[in-house]
């Protein structure tokens, strides 16, 4: 499957609906050119969580985008999300493929080639590798992983993976160079006051590396 697009990869953070409007910092994104985005709440109740990932749907329809929604599968069935991005200590991809299908997007993180592997037997979609560099975002974070696994995924995974944690503007390049097609950025994007200019202008050096 590659339906996951190459470049940025979109997360909303809680600190995107405190500091600015969720919607408004999606549309930023989406301006920006960021192609899927994935809603990451970990504070708010399902309610609320079902509210805003319902006009998020709406909002990454609107631009064609790709709607992911982080560990709640029933949320993303009930807004007929994309897909899902769920955990090692999550269910079992087996038992999420049942409830979501063929045809919806399963994504995993993980933090060693093992766990990559082990995901892409399992029938993963995708996978996150992370933390690259450290990162104050995850709050359960590991220490950051070092280049070694994503070395190894670069030269051997044939399904799409997405690196992510710490990763800025200014380390962005070494990542590229390394052949990193795909990556995700949250602080460096949520704690930007002008986030449209700032997804702009990774979205140019990433586009300078990978035409
Ligand atoms: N997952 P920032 S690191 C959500 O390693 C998340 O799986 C990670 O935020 C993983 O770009 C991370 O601000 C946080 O470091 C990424």
């Amino acid at each position: 499957m590659n339906k996951i697009p190459l470049g940025i990869y979109g997360i909303t953070d809680s600190k995107s609906g405190k500091n600015k409007n969720i919607l408004q910092y999606t549309e930023d994104l989406l301006q920006g050119g960021v192609k899927i985005i994935q809603y990451r709440e970990k504070k708010k109740s399902m309610k609320e969580k079902y509210q805003e990932a319902l006009l998020l749907k709406k909002l990454v329809d609107r631009y064609n985008g790709i709607f992911i929604i982080n560990d709640h599968v029933d949320l993303a069935i009930l807004v007929d999300a994309h897909g899902v991005h769920i955990g090692q200590d999550d269910l079992p991809i087996s038992f999420i493929r049942s409830l979501l299908g063929e045809n919806k997007i399963i994504g995993l993180s993980t933090h060693s080639i093992e766990e990559g592997k082990k995901a892409i037997s399992d029938g993963a979609d995708y996978i996150g590798i992370g933390p690259i560099f450290s990162t104050e975002t995850k709050e359960d974070v590991i220490s950051p992983i070092g280049m070694e696994y994503l070395k190894y995924a670069i030269e051997n995974f044939k399904i799409p993976f997405v690196a992510i944690g710490g990763i800025k503007e200014k380390n962005i390049e070494s990542l590229l160079d390394l052949g990193v097609e795909r990556i995700a950025l949250v602080s460096e994007l949520v704690g930007d006051k002008n986030t449209y200019e700032k997804t702009l202008k990774i979205k140019n050096i990433i586009e300078k590396k990978i035409p």
